[in-house]
């Protein structure tokens, strides 16, 4: 501790959150690998302290209980339960608010990259003093050829309607200065909400880096999030945002 409190740490406090549904197959090794990963940060002095959050949204198997098993045994292990599954937008909404920290991962459950990642993205984020690192994946066709041809046009979408130029904005890999989140407020409830934070954010003049990872698909469990109702809720909230999302004017100087 410095005379004022602090940690005297680049950031005082990580927090990394989990949007999980039907999980119990990745709920320790998830936060297994985010503790190997704060454990390098802290040694670094990266960051002064972390908390690791899961969000669970009505999960319907074990994940609940052996997550507040964990969490009574760890106290840097926080969880949040739905009364109801209010999908991805919402889980990440109350993720975003549950946080303490000053910086803040949002991530998937089913490790779809390395965590050994997050040290290096924490670095980028100070060397380039970012507002958010967001990771896109080298090689996506490991969630198969339908999907990674839905993944490109969507990306190519938001870059038309919103003028984003991100090269994976769906991935789970956003980490961000809490201090964005002053100026920014997200509304989706499904899963155009990383579109939606990426847009809100630098409309609003926040710099945002982007950096690649080696992408693993799920070995455990099924891929939720794929389904024509889905993907339909996405260009839902689009077409409802759109307008609101046009009127963003910036707040921070872009020099
Ligand atoms: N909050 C919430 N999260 C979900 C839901 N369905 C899936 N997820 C989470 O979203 C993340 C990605 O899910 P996944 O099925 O791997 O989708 P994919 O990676 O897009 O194929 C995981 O952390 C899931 O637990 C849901 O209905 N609500
Ligand atoms: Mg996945």
């Amino acid at each position: 501790m410095t005379a004022d409190g602090t940690t005297g740490a680049t950031f005082e406090k990580l927090s990394i959150f989990y949007p999980m549904w039907n999980e119990e197959e990745y709920v320790e090794r998830a936060l297994d690998a985010a503790r190997r990963a704060c454990r390098t940060l802290l040694d670094r002095g990266d960051i002064g302290d972390y908390e690791l959050i899961i969000v669970d949204d009505a999960s319907t198997d074990s994940t609940p209980q052996i997550a507040d098993r964990i969490a009574a045994e760890d106290p840097r292990v926080r969880v949040v339960h739905h009364a109801r599954n209010r999908k991805l937008g919402g889980a990440i909404k109350t993720g975003f608010a549950t946080a303490s920290g000053d910086l803040i991962l949002y991530t998937d459950a089913d490790l779809p990259f390395d965590m050994a990642e997050l040290p290096r993205a924490v670095r980028l984020m100070i060397d380039y003093d970012a507002d958010i690192v967001s990771a896109y994946r080298f090689d996506r066709t490991g969630e198969g050829y339908l999907r990674t041809i839905y993944t490109f046009w969507y990306n190519v979408l938001i870059r038309g309607l919103f003028g984003v130029k991100a090269r994976d904005i769906n991935f789970a890999f956003k980490l961000c200065r809490a201090r964005i989140f002053d100026h920014v407020e997200l509304r989706s409830e499904g899963s155009f909400i990383d579109a939606e934070l990426v847009i809100r954010a630098t409309r609003l003049g926040y710099e945002m880096l982007q950096f690649g990872v080696d992408y693993f698909p799920r070995t455990r469990g099924e891929s939720t999030l794929s389904s024509p109702g889905v993907i339909l809720g996405i260009l839902r909230e689009m077409r409802e945002l759109r307008g609101d999302l046009d009127g963003i004017e910036p707040v921070v100087d872009r020099r």
